[in-house]
């Protein structure tokens, strides 16, 4: 449970949500300076910047796009006088990776964590009816200690520079909206649902959380507004006769409406849109409303030209747009959990999300993505005096995410880590700990996994008991026997597909990556790797095998679209996997995709 209230920021009848976003004042700490100079009472230069968006793309130097350390915003705003005698707060959808709030110059809050929500109380420092200063520091320092883990090091210049040790660029600032909230003193803090389905008729149990006083009524209405159950009490069952169930691809949502009052009075209102629908995982299939699902799609980046990770929406439509053409039905949130408005945009278009944590680059290894399979690096990333304070970092953010998520009908599954180190027994009492944290925070025990790189084996993982059901993510044709040794790349991917068969876990299993890195403009016949006909290869090769395993329940690409990481040699400006481009148009492989996920029915393998 967080300490503060995780609600979407919606206007109703008794809260307002007015939105920051626009121009906010831009400042570079150069040199580290702007604590000790008092930059919380007002930020130097005139230099302005978008928000929400990464600040590292607008700039045409390299020094400014690679700079870590922190960068100060600077915003004017007029609290209005309505606002007084409620409580007043700056809400943040994130700020990466981690921030401090200024109001009129005294200190307001802060928060670690660069992918989820955080409120800051301004109520008794706010000036009502007239302008207050807001100034925000954000350091994009990455760490051992918080997560996405990776190092900081400092040139001999003098500059930091941050080294990932996962394969995104560190896109950072304030990349999603800020609002100010007033919420009434008694009010609506959160609300946990949980659904069962008999026959035509379905029940929600819930369950509100409240500040203050009151009592609580709730009315579910359909999506033309009519009634369809009410109750009373802070828990009870709202009980839906000829329920409409929110399905695969064909959502349906109704609308739920939570009043607090006191003897006639109301003092507070939420609204928010639900989808009823049950998940649940029975041997190898994973069942949505009791029916089993094969999973098609991708794994995802927040990232675009300009605007880097911030959210935008319009890359946004096109994004659900492509996945509709191509005939997707998943997305997973590598490598955290995104912006708010891409799980209300999966709610209303029926898309399953398998919400990722920012937990990547928990593997000893500064190029973790590329050295993991090979098994170079130490093998005990949790047992270094730094892991105490990563596990806390890691289940805040479980514990944030499922706050935030829980009452998503997309929402089929959480994924608690990306490619960790999990050979080793030290990952053991991690892992279980973290797993431990989202069974107890999520009402609905949605299914629980991690991703797992080929390091992690059928004999070498310690930790894939602890998953509901098992996500791979794996390379044959790329970094295993890529080019003409494919041949090669398919037996060995058998064998390792028969070792997982014989050991008969009886749980579903879902590639969460695979693909090729191919630059758009490369054709060769016949091929070679990097060009589109050899992309098309590795799909055709691993579709094959895929195919070929009752237990194999899902696929989604690496990656939706082409997507920027740190330079390299690796590299060609970025990671080419995509079967998209970074600006949306699709590569050859993309209409391959198309056929097979269109023939491919809902229920494969059910
Ligand atoms: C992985 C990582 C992902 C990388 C990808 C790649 O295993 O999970 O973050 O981008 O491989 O393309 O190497």
């Amino acid at each position: 449970m967080t300490e503060y209230s995780m609600l979407y920021p919606e206007n109703t009848s008794t809260r307002m949500a007015i939105s920051l976003d626009g121009m906010w004042k831009f400042a570079i700490d150069w040199n580290e300076e702007g604590d000790k100079e008092c930059w919380r009472n007002g930020i130097p230069g005139n230099d302005t910047i978008p928000v929400p968006a990464s600040f590292q793309d607008f700039y045409t130097d390299k020094e400014t796009r690679e700079f870590t350390g922190d960068v100060w915003y600077e915003d004017d705003v007029v609290i209005p006088s309505a606002m007084e005698g409620s409580r007043t707060f700056l809400r943040f959808s994130a700020a990466t990776h981690r921030a401090v709030v200024y109001i009129n110059g005294e200190k307001a809050g802060e928060h670690e964590g660069g992918f989820l929500p955080f409120l800051v109380d301004i109520s008794e420092k706010a000036r009502y009816g007239e302008h207050n200063r807001i100034v925000v520091k954000v350091n994009n320092e990455l760490t051992e200690t918080n997560i996405p883990c990776g190092r900081t090091i400092r040139l001999e210049n003098g500059r930091k520079m941050s080294k990932p040790y996962f394969d995104f660029y560190n896109y950072s600032g304030l990349q999603r909206s800020v609002h100010l909230l007033s919420i009434p003193r008694s009010s609506i803090a959160d609300i946990d649902l949980t659904y069962s389905i008999d026959g035509s008729n379905a029940d929600i149990t819930y369950s509100v959380r409240t500040e203050g006083n009151g009592s609580i009524r709730i009315i579910l209405e359909d999506a033309e507004g009519a009634v369809a159950a009410e109750a009373e009490g802070k828990s009870g069952v709202l009980h839906v006769a000829d329920a409409h169930l929110w399905n695969v691809r064909d959502a349906y949502l109704y609308r739920l409406r939570i009043l607090l009052s006191d003897g006639g009075r109301l003092l507070d209102c939420y609204e928010m849109e639900i989808g009823i629908r049950t998940v649940e995982i029975s041997g190898t299939d994973i069942l949505i409303n009791g029916k089993s699902v094969y999973l098609k799609g991708f794994g995802k980046h927040e990232d675009s030209d300009i605007v880097g990770r911030g959210f935008s929406i319009g890359v946004m439509k096109r994004d659900f747009e492509l996945m509709k053409w191509i005939g997707a039905n998943s997305f997973r949130t590598s490598h955290y959990p995104y912006d708010e408005e891409i799980y209300r945009e999966a709610d209303r278009e029926g898309f399953l999300i398998i919400d990722e944590v920012p937990a990547v680059g928990l593997f000893e290894s500064l190029v973790n993505f590329l050295d993991a399979g090979t098994g170079k690096g130490a093998s005990s990333f949790f047992a270094k005096e730094t892991t105490p304070a990563l596990l806390k970092a890691h289940l805040k953010a479980v514990d944030e995410m499922i706050a935030r998520d829980k009452n998503h009908p997309s929402v089929i599954a959480w994924s608690l880590l990306n490619e960790p180190e999990s050979k080793d027994e030290h990952s053991v009492p991690y892992f279980t700990e973290v797993f431990a944290e989202a069974r107890k925070e999520d009402p609905q025990r949605r299914p629980c996994t991690f991703a797992m790189e080929v390091s992690s084996g059928p004999d070498t993982c310690r930790c894939h008991h602890l998953c509901d059901f098992i996500e791979l993510n794996r390379y044959y044709g790329w970094y295993i026997k890529g080019g003409y040794e494919i041949s090669d790349a398919r037996e060995a991917f058998r064998r390792e597909m028969d070792r997982w068969k014989e050991k008969n876990l009886n749980k579903p299993f879902i590639f969460t990556e695979y693909g090729a890195d191919t630059v758009a403009s490369e054709h060769k016949l016949p091929s070679v790797m990097w060009s589109q006909e050899y992309q098309e290869e590795v799909l055709d090769m691993l579709h094959g095998i895929f195919d070929s395993y009752d237990f194999v329940k899902g696929e989604q690409i690496w990656n939706f679209a082409d997507f920027q990481t740190t330079e390299g040699l690796m590299r060609v400006n970025g990671n080419k996997k995509g079967v998209f481009t970074r600006q949306r148009q699709p590569k050859a492989a993309a209409y391959l995709l198309k056929r097979r996920w269109e023939s491919l029915p809902s229920d494969y393998k059910g």
